[in-house]
């Protein structure tokens, strides 16, 4: 039988943005991480709608088979992406999909990839045009004349976070409709689209465990001075100036005034940076916001230590409730390989400081704030002895939600690119967005690692540690943590 598809919207450009991500991560997602939407592509479609060019926006993740996608992608004249490494083979896919179905059709493709791998991105004969770098000030004229670009070329980024608009949601992908899995007759899939179309709070974000919904994310700041061996964000974005505090209040009132606000997310890879802002902050967030909204957001266990009490006038003042912080490893040795650039006590300084406020919060009635614990583990070099300390130091915190990995080597980063250089990466072209169980690295012993998170190691990890400490993670709980990377 030939479907049409009844819940296909109407056009209203020949122009496309195509989100991306995995197939079906917005019809049943299998966690919250991958409903996020996509800032980038919020911006651009943004901008491009201030100055008069209409776009439509069609999503890997609102699909569930690369068919579909391709009967929405037919008809138009020009595809727009923003790729990432842990969407290059969807985005790959994608380029090659829009051009068997529009052969004269042209791909422009932005994106962190772009930036930190160009030479994969070249390999694509499908990228027509493949820009580096942050794209606002770029992306109008792109689009109006795609010609007078070279094929790799560099985009124009602004100075600061004060000149970008703010995000028109709506144009967001919305999440995958039921019908889909309906017409395929998969009545448990059908059930899961349903439910994440209501629990949505489209254009606005679900919920995640993190806080009430509806969820706002924002972006405050764009830029992180460290340089982690991991991570690549240091050879990304040039230094920009952050979003001036009365410029975030006055983005989370309107969207409360227009559509609610829950709670929020700010994305921001590094928010606990430049204490004047954060004082600016703490002084006008609890004033000037319609409500004070509580939120997730990152910092470092070093700067904690540096500013333990802007660190906790944040906590208690504007209700930062969930701080993220790379705390990556328990160890020195590996703290040192990875240029963290905290140590082992810098840790624990955070930790007990954590443990200690929120001791008193609870104590006062109120709701004590929690560790978003991100950890490694299967870095190169690292020693079970070393992977023990990391799990001890876990059980030190006493309210957290682990967020554990497996080290990937991504490319742009020191250490990725090094170990793609030797040959010792296992992350391809196919699968650069890996799941938990799978192994990224030559030559790490990943069963030792799955039988440390299934608790076989516990004697050894619990050894030295207080009876409550000993307690927290039970068996299991550690392995259910791992994160999709
Ligand atoms: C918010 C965020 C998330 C969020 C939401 C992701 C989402 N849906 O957007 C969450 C928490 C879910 C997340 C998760 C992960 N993330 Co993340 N995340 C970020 C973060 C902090 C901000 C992204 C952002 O919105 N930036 C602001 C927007 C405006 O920038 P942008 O998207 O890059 O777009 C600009 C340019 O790229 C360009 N551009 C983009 N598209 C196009 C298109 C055209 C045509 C043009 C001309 C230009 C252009 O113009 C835009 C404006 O300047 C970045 C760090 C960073 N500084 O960007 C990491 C980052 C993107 N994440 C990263 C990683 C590794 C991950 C994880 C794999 C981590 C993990 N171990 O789990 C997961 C995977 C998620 C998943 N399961 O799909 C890496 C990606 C590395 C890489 N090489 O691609 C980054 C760069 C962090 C880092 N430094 O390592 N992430
Ligand atoms: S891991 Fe965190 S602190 Fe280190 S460079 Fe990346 S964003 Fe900055």
């Amino acid at each position: 039988m030939n479907f049409t598809w009844p819940w296909s919207k109407k056009r209203s450009s020949d122009i496309v943005w195509i989100d991306l991500g995995d197939l079906g991560d917005l019809v049943h997602p299998n966690g919250p991480h991958e409903q996020w939407q996509d800032h980038g592509l919020g911006l651009l479609r943004t901008i491009l709608d201030n100055n008069g060019i209409q776009t439509d926006v069609v999503s890997t993740r609102s699909v569930t088979s690369w068919e579909q996608l391709a009967k929405q992608l037919t008809g138009y004249r020009m595809a727009l992406m923003n790729v990432r490494s842990y969407t290059f083979p969807a985005g790959l896919k994608a380029a090659q999909i829009f051009k068997q179905v529009n052969p004269d059709g042209i791909v422009m493709a932005g994106g962190m990839h772009a930036t930190v791998a160009p030479d994969e991105m070249m390999e694509v004969p499908e990228f027509d045009k493949i820009c580096q770098g942050a794209g606002e000030g770029t992306i109008v004229d792109l689009v109006r004349n795609p010609d007078s670009y070279p094929r790799l070329f560099r985009g124009q980024g602004a100075k600061s976070m004060a000149d970008w608009p703010a995000i028109n949601r709506e144009l967001w992908p919305k999440p995958g409709s039921w019908l889909g899995p309906a017409l395929n007759l998969k009545p448990r899939r059908t059930l899961a689209a349903w439910k994440t179309s209501r629990r949505f709070n489209w254009p606005m974000e679900p919920e995640c465990g993190w806080g009430p919904p509806p969820v706002a994310t924002v972006i405050t700041s764009r830029v992180c001075p460290w340089q982690c061996v991991f991570c690549n964000e240091a050879s990304y974005i040039p230094n920009m100036g952050r979003r001036p505090v009365d410029m975030v209040i006055d983005d989370l009132n309107a969207l409360d005034e227009k559509y609610g606000v829950g709670s929020v997310v700010i994305h921001d890879s590094m928010f606990f940076q430049n204490p004047s802002w954060l004082k600016e902050w703490i002084e006008k967030y609890p004033k000037r916001a319609n409500k004070v909204w509580p939120y997730w957001a990152a910092g470092r266990a070093d700067t904690v230590r540096q500013w333990p009490e802007l660190f906790e006038a944040l906590i208690r003042e504007t209700k930062w409730n969930l701080i993220s912080i790379g705390f990556e490893s328990g160890s020195d040795r590996i703290l040192r390989l990875l240029n963290k650039e905290c140590s082992e006590e810098d840790n624990y300084f955070a930790i007990d400081l954590l443990n200690r406020i929120g001791d008193e919060m609870a104590a006062e009635g109120k709701q004590p704030p929690k560790f978003w614990s991100n950890i490694m583990l299967g870095i190169p070099g690292e020693l079970p002895e070393d992977a023990f300390k990391t799990m001890r130091m876990l059980k030190r915190m006493k309210r957290v939600f682990p967020s554990i990995s497996y080290y990937a080597p991504y490319p742009g980063s020191a250490l990725g690119n090094q170990l793609i250089a030797e040959g010792k990466s296992r992350m391809s072209k196919e699968n650069y967005h890996r799941f938990p169980d799978d192994e990224k690295v030559v030559g790490v012993d990943y069963s030792f690692y799955r039988e440390l998170l299934a608790g076989k190691y516990d004697a050894e990890v619990n050894s030295g540690l207080s009876d409550s400490e000993r307690r927290r993670g039970y068996q299991g709980l550690y392995a259910e943590a791992l994160v999709k990377a």
